[in-house]
């Protein structure tokens, strides 16, 4: 067990998390009509976890980082506004057609599907700002901020998010195999988480024994989490995740329908504890990242 009170820990976290969406979402009347600045306000300060952003800020500060609260959770949220556009988009009647998210109406459900589509599209570059001016602000040289820039870039495109969802579109209504559906949501889900880490780490100039240790820590929860989503959404109700659970009625691949229940928490275990042995193996004393690992896979939504 570790030494973090991890309810009091994510609580203060996510309240820091959310000032700097507030701030984020305040730059949208700078550039979308009221309508569409609208519609990204909604997608941007509209509840979850935020675990990205919460993963970034720890690894900072377990890669030695110190930094003022609102600059270090500015450039947090860049990849908070990355996940925020691909659940706008994801959501869309071309994509998912969902009515729900986090127990509210869709972004398109209450402000139409062009100024969602739009302030999804919107997101992205008021990300890339983000990650480079708060980069500056926390005093990052050049090449950093550029290795920022980088490590977001690639996350969120066709080399990761959206190269996933790409496999995705592709993959629905075939059966995937073990490995076709590690592939898929290593791109889809765990780039980001992996990025999350990364640039906490690159930010606080860590040793690359420690940088490396932070990508393969967020690899394996990368990886865990995605499985711990399957489990969740074949067990929880609609009303713990939000939203309908859809897996089944998709037919979708899933760690569940390829190892059982049983099976498929048992790996979410094994990439945890893999998660959890790269930081000891790098001596990265970071209790806080232990705890969210287990959180990664007992939450309920
Ligand atoms: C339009 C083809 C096209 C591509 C755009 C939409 C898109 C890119 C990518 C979709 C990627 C996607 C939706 C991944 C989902 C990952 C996932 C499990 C999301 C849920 O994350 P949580 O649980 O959500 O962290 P909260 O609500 O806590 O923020």
């Amino acid at each position: 067990m570790n030494s973090v009170d991890l309810a009091a820990y994510l609580d203060a976290e996510r309240a820091e998390v959310e000032r700097a969406l507030e701030r984020a979402a305040d730059e949208f009347p700078d550039v979308l009509p009221p309508d569409q600045a609208a519609a990204g306000r909604h997608g941007v300060v509209s509840g979850g976890k935020r675990l990205r952003p919460i993963l970034c800020a720890t690894a900072f500060r377990a890669s030695g980082g110190e930094a003022p609260s609102p600059t270090l959770y500015d450039f947090a949220v860049s990849i908070e506004l990355i996940h925020a556009y691909s659940l706008i988009h994801d959501d869309l009647p071309s994509m998912d057609d969902a009515d729900l998210r986090r127990g509210e109406p869709t972004t398109h459900r209450v402000h139409g599907v062009d100024a969602a589509t739009l302030a999804g599209v919107a997101l992205i570059p008021l990300a890339a700002r983000r990650v480079l001016v708060a980069g500056e602000e926390l005093g990052l040289d050049a090449s950093t901020a550029r290795e920022c820039a980088r490590i977001l870039s690639g996350a969120a495109g066709a080399g990761g998010m959206v190269g996933g969802q790409g496999l995705d579109l592709l993959g629905e209504g075939r059966a995937l195999g073990a490995e076709a559906l590690t592939e898929l949501h290593r791109h889809k889900t765990g780039a980001l988480l992996m990025a999350a880490l990364e640039l906490g780490a690159v930010a606080a100039g860590a040793a690359d024994r420690v940088r490396e240790a932070l990508r393969t820590y967020g690899r394996h929860v990368g990886l865990a989490f995605q499985i711990a989503d399957d489990v969740l959404d074949a067990t929880a109700t609609a009303e713990e995740l939000g939203k309908e659970p859809s897996d089944a009625h998709l037919d979708k691949s899933t760690y569940v329908s390829l190892h059982g229940l049983e099976g498929a928490r048992r790996l979410a275990r094994g990439e945890t504890a893999a998660a959890v042995a790269a930081l000891d193996n790098a001596m990265v004393d970071a209790p806080a990242l232990v705890a969210l690992a287990d959180y990664i896979v007992t939450r309920r939504n």
